[in-house]
C-alpha cells in the first residue's frame, strides 16, 4: 500500500483536491506557518500540564472513553488558548480547499470542533472510523451517495512519526460502499513536520496511530469544518460572547457562529439568525 501524497501548500490547488479526492486524504507540507504553529505548541504545552489524560473533557460512556484514550490529552475551545489560534481559522489554503469540498452542500460552515490532540506513551492505535459519523443519522441513510459535510485536518505542532502515533488512514475508503470499517483494509500512517497537515474527507477511514515510545508524546491538533445546517461537535459558540469577535476577520467571526445561515440556493429561510454588520449585509 502506497502512502498518501504529500504537496506543497503552493501547488495548485486542483492538485491538492485531486489526491483528496483519490485518496480520501492529502498531506499538505507547510500549510501552516511556522510562527503560528510555535506559537500555538507553546500555549497548548502550557495548558496541557492542566488536563488528565483520558476522558476528561471527551468520550462519554465507555466506547467514548475508548475512543479518546486513556493516555491521551484532549482539549478544545482554543480561541481562549491563544490568538494565534485565530489565524490558523484563516489560513487561506485550507479555506479554499475546505469551500471546494463543502459548498456544494451548504450555503456556508462553520468550526466543527479544534482539538489539541495528544497522544501518550504506549497508547494504543484508536479505532479506525469516519469523522461524518458524528452525523450518523445523515450519514447511514445516504450511503454511499453521501455529499461531504465535514472537512478535517490533523496538523503537526511538533514531528510526528509512525513510532509516535501518526494519524492512520485507509487510502480510498471514502467511497467504500461498506459503512464500518473491515478489518484487514491497510491503513498509511500520515507523518507530518510542524506545520504540515494531513487534510482529510469526512468519510475515509482513519484513526490516531499507537504511540510506541516509552517516553515521547505525539503532539498534534485537529480542525475541522462542518456544513451550516448541522450541529457541529464542540459548542464553540459559548466560549465568544458576541461583541467578542469584533476585531476578528469575518471568516473567522462566521466559523465561530457571529452570523446567520443561509441555505446556498436561498431556498427556504435562514438558521441561527443573527445579522452580523460585515457578513450579513444583503
Ligand atoms: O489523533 C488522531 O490522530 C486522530 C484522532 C481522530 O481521528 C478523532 O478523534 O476523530
Ligand atoms: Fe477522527
Amino acid at each position: 500500500m502506497t502512502g498518501l501524497r504529500r504537496l506543497a501548500a503552493d501547488a495548485p490547488l486542483e492538485e491538492q483536491l485531486a489526491a483528496l479526492d483519490t485518496d480520501g486524504g492529502v498531506i499538505i507540507e507547510g500549510l501552516f506557518d511556522r510562527a503560528t504553529i510555535d506559537e500555538i505548541r507553546r500555549a497548548a504545552d502550557a495548558r496541557a500540564e492542566h488536563v488528565a489524560p483520558g476522558a476528561a473533557t471527551q468520550g462519554m460512556g465507555e466506547a467514548g472513553k475508548a475512543f479518546v484514550g486513556a493516555n491521551t490529552i484532549r482539549f478544545s475551545s482554543l480561541g481562549q488558548l491563544t490568538p494565534a489560534f485565530f489565524d490558523m481559522l484563516d489560513n487561506e489554503r485550507y479555506a479554499a480547499l475546505a469551500d471546494a469540498v463543502l459548498l456544494p452542500a451548504c450555503g456556508n460552515y462553520w468550526l466543527n470542533t479544534a482539538q489539541v490532540m495528544y497522544i501518550g506513551p504506549g497508547e494504543p492505535a484508536q479505532e479506525l472510523h469516519r469523522d461524518a459519523d458524528n452525523w450518523w443519522e445523515f450519514l447511514g441513510r445516504t450511503w454511499p451517495d453521501t455529499p461531504e459535510v465535514t472537512i478535517s485536518a490533523m496538523i503537526g505542532l511538533d514531528t510526528v512519526t509512525e513510532e509516535l502515533g501518526a494519524t492512520r488512514v485507509v487510502p480510498g475508503s471514502h467511497r467504500d460502499p461498506a459503512l464500518s470499517y473491515r478489518s484487514g483494509d491497510a491503513s498509511v500512517p500520515a507523518e507530518l513536520g510542524p506545520g504540515d497537515a494531513l487534510v482529510y474527507s469526512g468519510h475515509v477511514f482513519h484513526g490516531g496511530g499507537a504511540n510506541q515510545t516509552t517516553d515521547r508524546w505525539r503532539r498534534a491538533m485537529h480542525l475541522s469544518f462542518v456544513a451550516g445546517w448541522l450541529t457541529p461537535e464542540e459548542a464553540i459558540v459559548l466560549d465568544h460572547p458576541l461583541g467578542s469577535l469584533d476585531d476578528r476577520s469575518p471568516r473567522v467571526r462566521r466559523l465561530l457562529g457571529h452570523g446567520s445561515y443561509y441555505p446556498g440556493e436561498r431556498r427556504g429561510g435562514g438558521l441561527w439568525l443573527r445579522h452580523v454588520k460585515g457578513i450579513d449585509e444583503d
